[in-house]
C-alpha cells in the first residue's frame, strides 16, 4: 500500500541519517512540532516500538497553515459564516455543511458519528491535497530527508489504528476527485490507501495554491482517480522503446567519445520519453508548432531523439576534422559548440498527425533563452492568426540550480498572462538532478522546492520521480493537456540525479561524495522498467534484447557514416525567410521616401480621434498639432516622425510592434500612441485606423512589464520569427538597457555570426546629457560600440554598388538627430534584403526642441525635394554642415565632427558667436562607419582642424571608437595622423555623469566654449596639454 512507503526506503534511512549528520547532502527539514507526529510510526511499526496513542487535537488548535494561512479556528468561524449566509463559504463548503449539519446523526451508518469526526476527515483529506506532494516518493536515490508535516498524520485529527476499518462518513459531493465518487459512507483504511496513492505515490503534486476551483476540480478529476492510473501494454512498449533510445545514446556517445563534454543526460534518460508523449499528445489536441528552449544538459539527446536531427551530424561535430561543406558564398559566421546549436523538424506524431519543432539556438547562459522562445512563440501565433493560442506552444526545459536561481526566470514567467505577451501557456520542464555544477540545492536556493517561484503564477507544478518512467509520462501528458485547456503555464518538475560529473570530465566525488556513492549504486531508469515490465510478463527478455541491439546498430552505423559525413548548409533560413540575404551577397540599397499622397492620407488618418472621445486637453492639443504639420507640412516633431514610419510600414503590409515600460504614452509624454477617454477610460490608439479594418494587432504598441531582460529577450525572439515586422523595444531610460546585458552581448550582438540567425530588432535608448544625474544621461553608447566587428583600422568597399559593410557588420548604431532621418532609419530597417539589429540612441530634450522638427518634403521620394540627394530619399547617414558649403571650402578652420543633440547646442553657439569659419558634421551613424562621407567632408575642408565633439565623458561616448576609424579615414586620404584628431568633451569619469546641475551646465558650457574657442585646440585631460 503506497501509504507505507516510508518503509520501503528504510535501506536508505540509515544511509540519510549518515549524510544529514555529515551535512554534505541538502536536508530541507521543515521546522515542524514534534509532538502528533506518532501515527506514522504506529502504522509503519511493530505494535511493540509504537509510540502511545496521541490525544486528538481540538479543531481550534489545529495549524491550518495547509488551508492557505486561514486562522486556526477556520472550520468553526466557517460554520458560523455559513450559519449567517450560506453563500459566503465556497461552494464546497456549503455542500459540506449542507450534508452534515443536522443530519449526521440521522443518516443511516453514521449514527456514532460526530459531526466533528466527519469535519476532520475532510481536513485530512485537504491536507492531503495541499500537502501531500511532502510525503511523495521524489527522490530516486532516497536522499531528501524530508519531515513530513503533522497534518497528514490522521492522529492529528484525534484517529488512532482502531479507526482505520471503522466506516465514516465523507458525504455527496459536488466536488470533483476523490470526494466524488458518490461513496458516503467509507472506511479510515480505504479512504488513506486512495489518498497515499494518489498523492504520495511517484508523483507529488502542488496545486491547492490556484485559486480557480475549475481547474483544481479538473486536476482532482485527473489525480484522484477511482483506481490509479495504468499503461496498457501497447504504450508500454512504445514508452519502453524510447528510454531505450534514450538511454543508448548516452552510453554510446560514452563510449565514443570519452573526453568530450556533451553534458550527458544520465540519471535523466526518461525526460526523453516524457518530452516524446507529451508533445504527441499536445499534437494530438491540436497543436501544430512548438518551440522549444533548453540548456546544456541533455542537450544533444533532445536534438537526436526528439528532433531527429540526423545522428551523424551530431556525431560529426564532436569530430575535429569533420568537414565543412566548401560551397562558395556560403555564410559560416563564428559557430558555436554544439550543445547551443539550435534545429527545426517536422515531426509525425503516433496518432499520424505532424507538428513543427524549433529548438532555439542558446547561449551558455541559463535561461536567458526562456523569453526569447516565449517571443517567439507568440510571434508565431501572430502570424499564423492562431487567435486562441492553441496551434503554437512554448516548452522550456530547466535546471534545477538555474529555474531557481536565474532572475529571468521570474521576468519570463510574469510575461505570460499580459495580453500581448501572452502565449496561452508554457510548459516548463526541470531536469531536477538535484545539484548544480557542484553546489546543493541548499547552498542554490531558500525555498523547498526548486520550482516555487511558479506557485506566484498560480501553476500547478507536478513533481515526479524521476526514475518512474510511467509516472513521468503520466505527468507530461497531464502538462500538455493542461495547456490546452486552461491556456496557462504548468510545471512538470523531473526528480532525478546525475550519474557523473558536471559534464564527463569532471569529478563528482570532490564535492558529492556520498551522494555519488549512492549513485554509483543505482540501476539505471531502464534497468528499473525493463524489471518491471520483464515481472508483468508484458515484455519477455528477447524482446528487450532485440530493440537493444537494433538500437546498438543504428547508433553504431550512424557513427561510422558521420566519419564521411559533409556539414550540409546551415539551416539558417526557415521559411519565412527565403530569399533573404546572407552577410556575404549583396543587397540592393533602397529608398525610403514614400509618395507625398500617401504620406498625407495615413498622417491624416493617424492624427484623427473619433468625435465623440474626449481625450485629455494636452493630448487633444498634441493631436492636432500633429494634424496642422501634416496639412502644412512643416514643423513635424519627433513623435510624427515615428508615427508616419510605422503608418507607412503599416500601409505596406507589414506588422508593427513597439514595447517597453510605459511606451504607449511615451516616457517623456511625446507619444501618446495611445489616448485615453477622459470620462469612461476607453482607448484609442490611432495607428490602429491607418486602413479600414486593420486587424487589431497588426500595431501593437504595448506597455511592458517592468523587466528589461525578459521583455527585450521576448521582443527579440519575436522578431526573428518573420522577416515583415518592425520589431522595437524601447527602454525608459537607455541605463536600464544593462539590465538586459545578456540579451545584448549573448544574443544580439552575436547571434547572427553564432547561430546564422537575422533579426532586425530596433532597440530605442534615450540617451543625452541634460542634467538629469548619472542614471538618466546615458545609455552607454560605448558599449554598443566597443561590440561592433568592424575593424577599425580597415576600409570596407564604399561604392554603392558593391557595398555591404552593412551586411557584414554585426548591428548598427545610429544617432538620428531629426524626426525625418528618424523616420527613414525605421523604415530601413524593412526595406532590404537582410535584417541587422539597430540600436538608437533615442532623443530626450529634442523631442519638443524647436529646431528639432522635419518637413514633410524631407519624407517623400520627390526629387528635389529635401530630403532627396544623389541616390533619392534615403537615411542619411552623415548630415553635412546646413550652411550649404561648396564641394571645397578653404576658408573652414574647424572641423567638428560630433552625433546626437550636441550638434544643436554646438550650432546655437556659433551663431550666438557668429562664428562662420568652423563647420559642423553630424555623424547619424556611428556603427557601421560612414568612411565614405566622412572622407567627403574631410576633403571639402581641406585646412580645417578636425574636432571630435561630445557630451559624455572622455572614456565613455563614441571617442575611443571614433578616433582610430577617424584616423583610418584620414590615413586613406592622406590627412594627418591620430595626432591630429583633437578631442573635446567631458574630462574621463567614472560616473556616466553629475548629480549637480550647476556642474552639468558648466561641464556643457565648457565643451561649448571649447569647440568653438578662436585658438586652436590641445589634447585635453594629458599631461602634453596646456
Ligand atoms: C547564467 C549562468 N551562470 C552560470 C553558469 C555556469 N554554469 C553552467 S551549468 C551550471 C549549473 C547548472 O545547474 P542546473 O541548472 O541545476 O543544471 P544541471 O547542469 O544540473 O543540469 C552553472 C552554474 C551558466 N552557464 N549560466
Ligand atoms: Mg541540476
Amino acid at each position: 500500500m503506497a501509504w507505507f512507503r516510508a518503509s520501503s526506503c528504510l535501506g536508505n534511512l540509515a544511509i540519510r541519517r549518515s549524510l544529514s549528520q555529515g551535512g554534505s547532502y541538502a536536508v530541507r527539514a521543515r521546522n515542524l512540532p514534534s509532538q502528533n507526529r506518532c501515527f506514522h510510526s504506529t502504522i509503519f511499526k511493530r505494535k511493540e516500538q509504537a509510540s502511545p496513542v496521541p490525544r486528538a487535537v481540538p479543531l481550534s488548535r489545529l495549524a491550518d497553515s495547509f488551508l492557505d494561512g486561514t486562522s486556526s479556528v477556520y472550520l468553526e468561524e466557517l460554520q458560523r459564516a455559513w450559519e449567517a449566509d450560506p453563500n459566503s463559504v465556497d461552494e464546497s463548503w456549503d455542500n459540506f455543511f449542507r450534508n452534515f449539519v443536522g443530519q449526521a446523526s440521522g443518516s443511516p451508518g453514521v449514527s456514532d458519528q460526530t459531526i466533528h469526526e466527519s469535519m476532520r476527515l475532510l481536513l485530512l483529506v485537504r491536507s492531503y491535497q495541499v500537502n501531500g506532494h511532502l510525503k511523495a516518493n521524489l527522490d530516486p536515490l532516497c536522499l531528501e530527508e524530508r519531515e513530513i508535516p503533522d497534518e497528514l498524520d490522521p492522529a492529528f485529527y484525534g484517529f488512532t489504528e482502531t479507526d482505520l476499518d471503522r466506516e465514516f462518513f465523507i458525504g455527496v459531493w459536488s466536488m470533483s476527485g476523490f470526494l466524488s465518487e458518490n461513496r458516503p459512507v467509507q472506511t479510515l483504511r480505504s479512504i488513506l490507501t486512495r489518498l497515499e496513492q494518489a498523492y504520495c505515490g511517484s508523483i507529488g503534486y502542488e496545486y491547492m495554491h490556484i485559486e480557480d476551483r475549475e481547474k483544481c476540480n479538473w486536476l482532482r478529476e485527473k489525480i484522484e482517480t477511482p483506481i490509479p492510473m495504468q499503461y496498457n501494454k501497447d504504450r508500454r512498449v512504445v514508452i519502453l522503446d524510447r528510454l531505450i533510445w534514450s538511454t543508448q545514446f548516452e552510453n554510446f556517445l560514452a563510449t565514443k567519445m570519452k573526453t568530450a563534454k556533451r553534458f550527458g543526460l544520465e540519471g535523466g534518460e526518461t525526460l526523453i520519453p516524457g518530452m516524446k508523449e507529451m508533445f504527441d499528445r499536445a499534437a494530438d489536441m491540436g497543436v501544430e508548432n512548438i518551440v522549444v528552449g533548453m540548456p546544456h544538459r541533455g542537450r544533444l539527446n533532445v536534438l537526436g531523439n526528439v528532433f531527429r536531427k540526423p545522428l551523424r551530424q551530431i556525431f560529426s561535430e564532436f569530430d575535429k576534422n569533420s568537414k565543412l561543406e566548401d560551397e562558395t558564398g556560403l555564410y559560416t559566421g563564428t559557430g558555436d559548440v554544439k550543445y547551443h546549436l539550435g534545429t527545426s523538424y517536422d515531426r509525425p506524431t503516433r496518432g499520424g498527425k505532424r507538428f513543427h519543432l524549433s529548438l532555439v539556438a542558446n547561449p551558455s547562459h541559463l535561461e536567458a533563452v526562456d523569453p526569447v522562445v516565449i517571443g517567439k512563440t507568440r510571434a508565431k501565433q501572430y502570424f499564423s492568426n492562431d487567435l486562441d493560442r492553441t496551434r503554437n506552444m512554448a516548452v522550456l526545459i530547466h535546471g534545477d540550480g538555474s529555474f531557481a536561481g536565474q532572475g529571468v526566470v521570474y521576468e519570463t514567467l510574469h510575461l505570460s498572462a499580459l495580453p500581448n505577451y501572452t502565449t496561452g501557456g508554457t510548459i516548463h520542464i526541470v531536469v531536477n538532478n538535484q545539484v548544480a555544477f557542484t553546489t546543493d540545492p541548499r547552498s542554490g536556493r531558500s525555498s523547498q522546492y526548486c520550482t516555487d517561484v511558479a506557485k506566484a503564477l498560480n501553476a500547478p507544478i507536478f513533481h515526479v520521480n524521476g526514475d518512474n518512467i510511467e509516472a513521468v509520462v503520466h505527468v507530461c501528458e497531464l502538462a500538455a493537456q493542461w495547456r490546452q485547456t486552461f491556456h496557462s503555464d504548468v510545471v512538470v518538475d523531473i526528480v532525478c540525479y546525475r550519474r557523473f560529473g558536471h559534464n564527463e570530465i569532471d569529478e563528482p566525488f570532490f564535492t558529492q561524495p556520498k551522494m555519488y556513492k549512492v549513485i554509483q549504486k543505482h540501476p539505471s531508469s531502464l534497468e528499473i522498467y525493463k524489471n518491471k515490465l520483464l515481472e508483468s510478463g508484458e515484455v519477455t527478455q528477447e524482446d528487450i534484447d532485440r530493440t537493444q541491439k537494433k538500437v546498438e546498430s543504428i547508433l553504431s552505423e550512424e557513427f561510422l557514416n558521420s566519419k564521411d559525413y559533409v556539414q550540409q548548409r546551415r539551416d539558417w533560413l526557415s521559411t519565412n525567410w527565403e530569399g533573404f540575404k546572407s552577410p556575404e551577397q549583396l543587397s540592393r540599397i533602397r529608398n525610403t521616401g514614400v509618395n507625398p499622397d500617401i504620406l498625407k492620407k495615413v498622417g491624416r488618418a493617424i492624427t484623427v480621434l473619433p468625435e465623440d472621445f474626449k481625450p485629455h486637453r494636452a493630448v487633444k492639443k498634441v493631436y492636432e498639432d500633429r494634424a496642422r504639420m501634416i496639412e502644412t507640412g512643416e514643423g513635424l516633431d519627433w513623435a510624427m516622425g515615428e508615427a508616419l514610419a510605422f503608418a507607412t510600414l503599416l500601409v505596406e503590409g507589414n506588422h508593427v510592434r513597439l514595447s517597453g515600460q510605459d511606451v504607449e504614452r511615451g516616457t517623456f509624454s511625446h507619444r501618446h500612441a495611445m489616448v485615453h477617454h477622459q470620462e469612461t477610460g476607453d482607448k484609442y490608439c490611432p495607428l490602429d485606423h491607418v486602413m479600414e479594418n486593420q486587424n487589431e494587432e497588426m500595431f501593437t504598441v504595448s506597455n511592458s512589464s517592468l523587466s528589461e531582460f525578459g521583455v527585450l529577450g521576448f521582443e527579440l525572439g519575436y522578431s526573428m520569427e518573420n522577416p515583415d515586422a518592425l520589431v522595437l523595444w524601447e527602454a525608459q531610460f537607455g541605463d536600464f538597457a544593462n539590465g538586459a546585458q545578456v540579451i545584448f552581448d549573448q544574443f544580439l550582438s552575436s547571434g547572427e555570426s553564432k547561430w546564422l540567425r537575422q533579426t532586425g530588432l530596433v532597440v530605442l535608448l534615450p540617451h543625452g546629457y541634460d542634467g538629469q544625474g548619472p542614471e538618466h544621461s546615458s545609455a552607454r553608447l560605448e558599449r554598443f560600440l566597443q561590440m561592433s566587428g568592424e575593424n577599425p583600422y580597415e576600409i570596407p568597399q564604399m561604392d554603392p554598388t558593391h557595398r555591404n559593410q552593412i551586411q557584414k557588420c554585426n548591428w548598427q548604431v545610429v544617432n538620428a538627430t531629426t524626426p525625418a532621418n528618424y523616420f527613414h532609419v525605421l523604415r530601413r530597417q524593412i526595406h532590404r534584403e537582410f535584417r541587422k539589429p539597430l540600436i538608437v540612441m533615442s532623443p530626450k530634450n529634442l523631442l519638443r526642441y524647436k529646431f528639432c522638427k522635419s518637413n514633410l518634403s524631407e519624407f517623400d521620394d520627390i526629387q528635389g525635394h529635401e530630403g532627396f540627394d544623389k541616390q533619392g530619399t534615403r537615411f542619411k547617414r552623415l548630415i553635412k554642415d546646413q550652411n550649404h558649403h561648396s564641394d571645397l571650402e578653404k576658408g573652414i578652420r574647424r572641423l567638428v565632427l560630433c552625433s546626437g543633440k550636441v550638434y544643436y547646442e554646438l550650432d546655437e553657439e556659433r551663431q550666438r558667436l557668429n562664428v562662420n569659419d568652423i563647420a559642423i558634421c553630424r555623424v547619424e551613424q556611428l556603427c557601421p562607419f560612414p568612411y565614405d562621407l566622412i572622407q567627403r567632408e574631410l576633403k571639402r575642408y581641406p585646412n580645417a582642424e578636425i574636432v571630435w565633439c561630445q557630451e559624455e565623458p572622455m572614456n565613455m561616448g563614441a571617442y575611443t571608437y571614433i578616433a582610430p576609424r577617424l584616423y583610418t579615414a584620414m590615413m586613406g586620404i592622406g590627412r594627418g595622423s591620430v595626432e591630429d584628431i583633437k578631442y573635446v568633451g567631458r574630462a574621463p569619469s567614472a560616473a556616466t555623469a553629475t548629480g549637480f546641475l550647476k556642474k552639468h551646465q558648466n561641464e556643457q558650457a565648457e565643451i561649448l566654449r571649447l569647440a568653438m574657442q578662436p585658438e586652436p585646440i590641445n589634447c585635453p585631460y594629458s599631461s602634453h596639454s596646456n
